[in-house]
């Protein structure tokens, strides 16, 4: 074992010969160690770190994962899944986040950087005890240090890197469907968004636009004139998203499948031909994303679609997902054969079942194929959960190369920690059930700790229907989630928010247009979580100390001033809140219409009709809110309301930029500080503008302690 130091709070322990993820970007310094800090280490096959832990520590983190915002009490696998039946049970989704906060008497952090499979079970087979479990003895274990869990945090954002920025256009509401199948369909959609006068940002494209599934084509007779069109929508104010599989087709003159035969950029199977397994288009063969050539190679050919005036991608199928191989589908038809003449009865009918079901995603076709990881032949099982990270980092290079200094909207399905720089992800294949609503909720938080900013679910649900109330409730959580996107399957009903009726079409109307009014406060406090290496979602314990919340897992705090407390239960119309200090309470339905209540420090029930969300401004903070508008484009950036609870002094910094370009990393954006102290029966109110903000007249509303409203008018 060998330690190195990356900053005072930052050791990495490097166990035997591990593979670089190159998820952690900071240099250390070698130094001599001992042995691991918190951990007992056992070394026989593999690696087996214990800690024991307190009986109230609790343990936040994992990213992309089951259950709560705390983790205790489950036992977890980190290995990228195509798994689309998100039940309470399974522990690994699409995505390998392995950074986990402990917060008890030690508050320390612990990242495993191993790319292979981790379980991690947090007290689930002896209730006191973390015991972290990888197949081998190479991996980087980083061990960070802080007094609080939010210092933890930061400390491990800084040495993985600034996360991704989308453009600001991707901060609308997006629509999306599995398919829009034919460029009139998609005409259709907008024309729906624009009669029901419904704001929206961009319309998915799902496998269906392609020729045969076949990625970088588009299928000409669906779609004529592709370039025409994609401008067309733009002018009506939509940009469309394609989607991006990880498979590509085998069929004899498809540019894509000859070059990368040619120059051997596809995984190779166990004789060193490239690798088949099935996926939509049938055969396929996987782009090697481990090798930096063939990263590079698909990475460029984004620029197909990028000619014809697309800004945006969803990389989808990138754990990869594996329909079946030959070797899978032979076994499942001999297993039928021999099953043809038999009595099936209890143990042969359902071997022969699971014959046909694990015939996808199976270990054994993740063991029979290779990577060339700069000339080192690699087994993909060993770096599975580096696949779809380097698929979408492969994205990410690509459209850097084809426009340096412009934003493009990126979110993958798979990840791996180290992603984040690339892209955003979205959370697959959930449905259309309540749990789900509460899934999403907790596992915001999640994921911000692991460095993914740009996150959010299919809104409504992917699988199974969505009533017109599952739609509201969903709408006005993510709301608030920097991705934004209704999404659905082939076969559940129409979940466009107009496809309802008439009251809920309205109420849903109302949630996307407070969602344009946010913008203003989303996207400042986005983009300062980027640039100051932040969260946006937090657990209310990142913030108040107290016992109780550290044990609320259905509110979370949204940027530096809001709480939020959704709904998510069926027929329900209000619900417990907990309050760790007194805040204001808005119930926006109209967000014209403002009223607002104090309410002070702890437990509550509260009731929120359908068409009311509830927003509390915490204690001494400011939000920023502005006009709804058809798209982000024609916000108006000029005017702010500025909402505040100020019992004593507040301040608050709107950021923003162009919106659009890369300008920010060399720090050209604009600041405005707003600065409130209260005095007697006034306020002394104080803004302050760094650079060129187009903000030239503030509107505020300033709330005391007793529910008292000043309001003043302030141009700069
Ligand atoms: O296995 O492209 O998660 O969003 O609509 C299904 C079709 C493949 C899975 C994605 C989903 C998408 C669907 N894809």
């Amino acid at each position: 074992m060998k330690a190195y130091k990356l900053s005072e709070n930052v050791i990495k322990y490097s166990f035997g010969n591990p593979i670089s993820t190159e998820a952690v970007v900071a240099l250390g310094q070698e130094i001599l160690k001992d042995n691991l800090d918190y951990f007992k280490v056992e070394m026989v096959n593999g690696l087996k770190f214990n800690y024991k832990m307190l009986p109230d520590a609790i343990v936040l983190g994992l990213g992309q994962n089951q259950r709560g915002i705390n983790k205790r009490g489950g036992i977890y696998e980190a290995f990228c899944s195509d798994d689309p039946l998100h039940t309470p049970d399974k522990k690994s989704l699409y995505g390998a986040h392995n950074f986990l906060v402990i917060e008890g008497k030690e508050n320390f952090g612990v990242f495993v950087d191993y790319p292979g499979k981790v379980i991690f079970d947090v007290g689930f087979t002896h209730k006191d005890y973390l015991e972290i479990t990888l197949e081998e003895q190479d991996a980087d274990i980083y061990i960070i240090k802080g007094d609080k869990p939010l210092q933890i945090v930061r400390e491990f954002l800084n040495i993985i890197g600034e996360s991704y920025a989308p453009p600001k256009w991707a901060f609308g509401y997006q629509q999306s469907r599995w398919s829009y199948a034919t460029a009139q369909a998609v005409c259709k959609i907008g024309d729906k968004f624009i009669e029901n006068k419904i704001p929206c940002d961009a319309i998915y494209l799902d496998i269906d636009y392609m020729e045969r599934f076949k990625d970088f084509t588009v299928d000409n007779d669906a779609f004529p004139n592709f370039k025409e069109f994609v401008e067309e929508m733009k002018v009506k104010g939509f940009r469309l998203i394609p989607i991006i599989d990880a498979g590509v087709k085998i069929e004899k003159h498809y540019e894509v499948y000859e070059e990368g035969v040619q120059k051997e950029y596809f995984c190779s199977d166990e004789e060193g031909k490239p690798f088949v397994a099935a996926v939509w288009p049938g055969r396929c063969h996987f782009p090697d994303f481990l090798n930096p050539k063939a990263r590079q190679w698909f990475g460029l050919k984004y620029k197909t679609l990028t000619d014809a005036g697309i800004e945006g991608f969803w990389n989808d199928m990138n754990e990869p997902a594996i329909f079946y191989t030959d070797r899978g589908l032979a076994a499942a038809i001999d297993a039928v054969k021999k099953a043809e003449n038999e009595n099936l009865d209890i143990y042969s009918y359902f071997a022969l079942n699971d014959k046909f079901n694990s015939m996808s995603n199976n270990l054994k076709d993740y063991k029979s194929f290779y990577h060339n990881m700069n000339g080192r032949r690699i087994n993909h099982y060993k770096v599975h959960n580096l696949y779809g990270y380097n698929m979408t980092r492969s994205a990410g290079e690509g459209l850097k190369e084809i426009n340096s200094n412009k934003r493009f909207l990126l979110f993958s399905r798979a990840s791996y920690i180290g992603m984040h720089r690339y892209s955003g992800i979205w959370t697959g294949d959930n449905h259309s059930w309540w749990e789900h609503i509460l899934l999403n909720i907790k596992m915001m938080p999640s994921l911000n700790m692991c460095g993914f900013l740009y996150i959010g679910a299919d809104t409504g649900g992917f699988s199974g229907a969505s009533n017109n109330q599952l739609a509201i409730r969903w709408t006005q959580f993510s709301l608030f989630t920097p991705l934004f996107r209704n999404h659905s399957s082939m076969s559940s009903r129409e979940q466009e928010p107009y496809s309802y009726d008439i009251e809920t079409v309205n109420i849903l109307r109302s949630a996307i247009e407070l969602r344009y009014a946010l913008v203003h406060y989303i996207y400042s406090e986005y983009m300062k979580a980027v640039i100051n290496k932040d969260m946006y979602f937090k657990p209310l314990c990142f913030e108040y100390e107290d016992e109780v919340s550290k044990r609320i897992e259905n509110q979370l705090l949204v940027g530096d001033s809001l709480m939020v407390t959704p709904i998510y239960e069926e027929n329900s119309v209000g619900r417990y809140v907990y309050l760790p200090e007194d805040m204001l309470l808005w119930k926006a339905a109209d967000y014209n219409n403002r009223v607002y209540e104090v309410i002070n420090k702890g437990h509550h029930y509260i009731n929120v009709d359908f068409q009311e969300v509830p927003i509390f401004i915490r204690k001494n903070k400011i939000i920023v809110l502005g006009k709804h508008s058809r798209n982000v484009e024609t916000l108006n950036m000029s005017q702010l309301n500025v909402i505040a609870f100020v019992e004593d002094k507040a301040n608050y910094v709107y950021y923003d930029d162009d919106g659009s370009s890369m300008d920010y990393k060399k720090g050209k954006y604009n600041m405005v500080s707003i600065y409130i102290e209260k005095q007697d029966e006034d306020y002394l109110i104080n803004v302050d503008n760094t650079g060129n903000t187009k903000v030239n007249i503030l509107y505020f509303e300033i709330v005391d302690g007793n529910g008292k409203i000043h309001k003043k008018t302030i141009n700069i």
